[in-house]
């Protein structure tokens, strides 16, 4: 079995399914790492699944991602938009990195059209609710597979 993929979420991801339903869905993220898990077991990968309000804590699992991950799905939800910090952890890391959102950020107010995430991700799924983990989940495995392969 290859390393895990690590699947992380950023601040205020714990209130989906509670509130502001008509922009994130009604899933839980609880919902939400049950298909991540089932997604994956399919890809042949586990995931470690986690969620954090506390940017020191983020950026102590992308560091800890360094040595265990295969790859990183990062939804790191406004510390994205203002996180410098967060950004050079994920520099550090050789793995793939998915940027995922669950809504798209692009078509949301100014301040939402970029993340600083963005500088260090490989690729971006956003604007698919909870099937975007799914599909950043899958990109992720996508690309261990095909660096096994080269
Ligand atoms: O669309 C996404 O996944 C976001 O990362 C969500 C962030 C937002 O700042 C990004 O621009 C896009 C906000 C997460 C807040 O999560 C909540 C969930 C339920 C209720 C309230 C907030």
């Amino acid at each position: 079995m290859p390393n895990p993929i690590y699947v992380l979420s950023g601040p205020n991801l714990n209130l989906l399914g509670v509130r502001e339903p008509h922009i994130y869905g009604h899933d839980t993220l609880e919902d939400i790492r049950v298909r991540c898990e089932t997604r994956a077991a399919g890809l042949g990968f586990e995931v470690v699944f986690r969620q954090s309000n506390h940017e020191g804590e983020l950026i102590d699992w992308v560091q800890e991602a360094r040595e265990a991950a295969s790859a990183l799905v990062i939804n790191p939800a406004g510390y994205g938009h203002t996180s410098v910090a967060l950004l050079d952890a994920l520099k550090a890391l050789k793995q793939p990195i998915v940027e995922c959102h669950l809504s798209n950020p692009a078509a949301r107010e100014d301040f939402r059209r970029s993340t600083y995430v963005s500088l260090a991700a490989t690729g971006l799924v956003s604007g698919f609710g909870a099937l975007s983990y799914e599909l950043a989940v899958e990109a992720a495995a996508g690309m261990v597979r095909a660096a096994k392969t080269v």
